[in-house]
C-alpha cells in the first residue's frame, strides 16, 4: 500500500508538468482536440480501474502521427435525389417583336344572312298581301259583272245606271277616276252596247264635234280612229255635237244637253 501511495506522490508531479505540456499541445492542436483530450483524462479519472491495474491513471502521450490513407472505399449506392417542388412561375417577360405577315386565308363564308332573311319575310308578306288583295279584286270583278259590267281586255265599261247629260255624264265618271265610255274598235263597241241593253236603249259615248264642226274627237283631244255610224249619221241635225250609241251598236250625234244613259269606262 505505501509503494502504491510513494509511486502515487512521483506521478503526480509528473502528472503536473506533463499536463502542462498537453495543455500546450492542445493549444497547438486546436479547441477541439482540447477538449477531447480533456474528456479523455475525466474518463481516465473516474474509477474504472480494477486494483492491480491501476492506482492512479497514467497520462495521456502526445497524439500519435496521422494514419495512412486507407484503401479506397466502395462506391457508393446512388442517392434516391427527392425532386423539389415546382416553384411559382415567373414574371411575364417583354412583348416580343411582330412576326412576318402570314398568307391570306381562304375565302370565308357567306356572311349574315340576316338581311337576307329579313327580305325573305318581307317578301312573303307582300306575297300575302298580294294573294288577299286578288282575292278581294276578283270578289270585286264578280259584284261588277253580277251588276252588268263587262270587261273587253284591259277595258271594262260599267253602267252607272243613270240618265243625264253628256257635260253631266262626264263628271259622274270622274268623281269615281274614271272616263266616259269611247269604244275604240268593234270589240269593245259590241260589249259597250251589251252593257247598255241592259238599262237602256242608248248610252253617251266620250265623243263630241263642240271644238270643229264635223271634226269628231275624244275628250283628250285624239281624233276618233274607229267609228260605227248608223246610216246617215252624223247629220248634225239641230246643232248636233255628241253622240250616243242604239241598241245596233250603230252611233248616231245628238244634242249634248239631252239626257241618255251614263256608262264609264275602267
Ligand atoms: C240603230 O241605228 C241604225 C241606223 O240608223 C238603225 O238601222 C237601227 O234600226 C237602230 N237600232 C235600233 C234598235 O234602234
Ligand atoms: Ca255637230
Ligand atoms: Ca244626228
Amino acid at each position: 500500500m505505501f509503494r502504491i501511495r510513494q509511486h502515487s506522490t512521483v506521478t503526480t508531479s509528473l502528472e503536473s508538468a506533463m499536463h502542462l505540456l498537453r495543455l500546450y499541445a492542445a493549444l497547438l492542436l486546436g479547441t477541439s482536440l482540447s477538449l477531447a483530450a480533456v474528456s479523455e483524462t475525466s474518463r481516465f479519472d473516474s474509477n474504472t480501474c480494477t486494483v492491480v491495474a491501476c492506482s492512479t491513471p497514467g497520462l495521456n502521450g502526445f497524439p500519435g502521427r496521422d494514419g495512412k490513407d486507407g484503401t479506397k472505399g466502395e462506391k457508393g449506392d446512388p442517392g434516391v435525389a427527392v425532386r423539389g417542388q415546382q416553384g411559382p412561375p415567373g414574371k411575364v417577360g417583354p412583348p416580343g417583336p411582330h412576326g412576318i405577315q402570314g398568307p391570306t386565308g381562304q375565302k370565308g363564308q357567306k356572311g349574315d344572312t340576316t338581311a337576307v332573311d329579313t327580305i325573305q319575310r318581307k317578301v312573303t308578306a307582300l306575297e300575302n298581301t298580294i294573294q288577299t288583295l286578288q282575292a278581294d279584286l276578283s270578289k270585286n270583278k264578280k259584284i261588277l259583272m253580277l251588276q252588268g259590267a263587262i270587261s273587253v281586255g284591259q277595258k271594262t265599261f260599267v253602267s252607272t245606271g243613270k240618265h243625264d247629260t253628256f257635260a253631266n255624264g262626264k263628271t259622274l265618271c270622274a268623281s269615281a277616276g274614271a272616263a266616259l265610255a269611247s269604244p275604240r274598235n268593234v270589240a269593245e263597241n259590241t260589249a259597250l252596247t251589251e252593257v247598255m241593253k241592259r238599262k237602256s236603249e242608248h248610252a253617251f259615248l266620250d265623243i263630241n264635234d263642240r271644238q270643229t264642226e264635223g271634226k269628231f274627237v275624244y275628250s283628250n283631244g285624239e281624233t276618233v280612229g274607229y267609228t260605227n255610224w248608223a246610216g246617215g249619221e252624223p247629220n248634225n241635225d239641230n246643232n248636233e255635237d255628241c253622240v250616243i250609241l242604239n241598241e245596233s251598236s250603230r252611233w248616231i250625234d245628238v244634242p249634248c244637253h239631252y239626257k241618255y244613259l251614263i256608262i264609264c269606262e275602267i
